[in-house]
């Protein structure tokens, strides 16, 4: 008998497959179970997504029972997690040690890192969490890496641009993280459509980052990536070069697409200490639910300074914010 599975039951599949930890794995397979269409033709299929329910529980409960430690998860910190990723010796590490001030190990020899490792960077007045990991090899990734990629809000992908096989090692790296579908393919041409690997899928935003550019050797090497894929994000940085870290901490605001929104107290003046940070496009009710749950039931009119047309205007609540905006919320 044809299983006739629903757009729900593909979309609760689509989210197990993206599922990261045991806990999103269970609740995508309950919401499976309970949207799939129950006749004889799908008896088997429930049958094995229970089975697969009843497995992870045991091995949640395994997990939670020796502590759970698991060092390929990062937790979140900060107004986001970027994730350094490249093959040995691309100076992930000394790029991380330059950025924050996370002890982690520099050598000139390969698989110095063996667990991923984060630092907070100080971006004007936020921290960006930066995650050190142990190297890709054209054979693949480290177990367990994986998970800690897609928790990522943004790949740095790093290539040492003073060696001979940097090219090689650029395709071989895109390809990698394309086929594990965690980054999207290059756009074609400047304002094409770009090609979509999967329409449900969501992909990780990434800057590539050709490094150690104070060898002599990487100047022709970055030239010919240029010429051969235009569209690449590229970036040139050297931990020896403080004005190019600069740049590339703009740069990863920038593609973070994260706004500081600083908030007033009616009368007050505003604490511009501590910034809400938000997502680029989020509205004054988004700010009122990152301040409390029910604080958007009770907002009456926010007063917004900086990009509204005026200083101090009223603006309603699905006022698009901007970077830097200054907000009374008036309940
Ligand atoms: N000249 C130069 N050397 C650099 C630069 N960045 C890193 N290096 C050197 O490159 C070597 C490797 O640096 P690491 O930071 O350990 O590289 P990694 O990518 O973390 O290496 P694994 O942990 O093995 O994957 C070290 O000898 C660094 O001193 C740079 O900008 N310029
Ligand atoms: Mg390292």
């Amino acid at each position: 008998m044809p299983a006739n599975l629903t757009p729900q039951y593909h979309a609760a599949e689509e989210a197990y497959r993206r599922a990261v930890t045991i806990e999103e794995k269970i609740d995508a397979l309950q919401e499976m179970l309970a949207v799939i269409p129950k006749h004889k033709g799908t008896e088997r299929l429930q049958g094995d997504i229970k089975r697969r329910i009843s497995k992870l529980r045991e091995e949640g409960q395994r997990k939670s029972r020796s502590g759970g430690y698991n060092p390929f998860h990062v937790e979140k910190q900060g107004a986001g997690q970027v994730v350094l990723v490249g093959y040995p010796n691309t100076g992930k590490s000394s790029l991380v040690a330059a950025l924050t001030r996370a002890k982690v190990k520099i050598a000139d020899y390969p698989f110095t890192t063996a667990v991923p490792t984060a630092g907070m960077m100080p971006y004007e007045d936020i921290f960006i969490q930066m995650v050190d990991t142990p190297p890709l090899t054209p054979e693949g990734m480290p177990p367990g890496l994986l998970n800690t990629l897609r928790g990522g809000d943004l790949l740095l992908l790093l290539l040492d641009a003073g060696s001979s096989d940097c090219l090689e090692q650029l395709e071989e790296m895109i390809s990698l993280l394309r086929g594990k579908r965690i980054i999207q393919a290059q756009p074609n041409a400047a304002g094409s459509e770009q090609e979509v690997d999967d329409p449900h899928r969501i992909y990780l935003p990434y800057l590539v980052l050709a490094t150690k550019t104070d060898q002599p050797e990487s100047a022709e090497n970055i030239q010919i990536i240029r010429e051969l894929m235009p569209h690449l994000p590229l970036h040139t940085i050297s931990t020896k070069a403080e004005e190019t870290l600069d740049l590339l901490k703009k740069e990863i605001f920038n593609t973070l697409q994260i706004i500081r929104i600083y908030t007033k107290a009616p009368g007050k003046p505003p604490d511009m200490e501590t910034p809400f940070v938000l997502k680029k496009g989020d509205t004054v009710l988004d700010l009122a639910f990152n301040i409390h749950r029910d604080f958007p039931n009770r907002l009456k009119n926010a007063r917004v300074w900086g990009s509204s047309r005026f200083e101090g205007q009223t603006a309603a609540r699905d006022y698009i914010l901007a970077d830097k905006d200054v907000v009374e919320l008036n309940v």
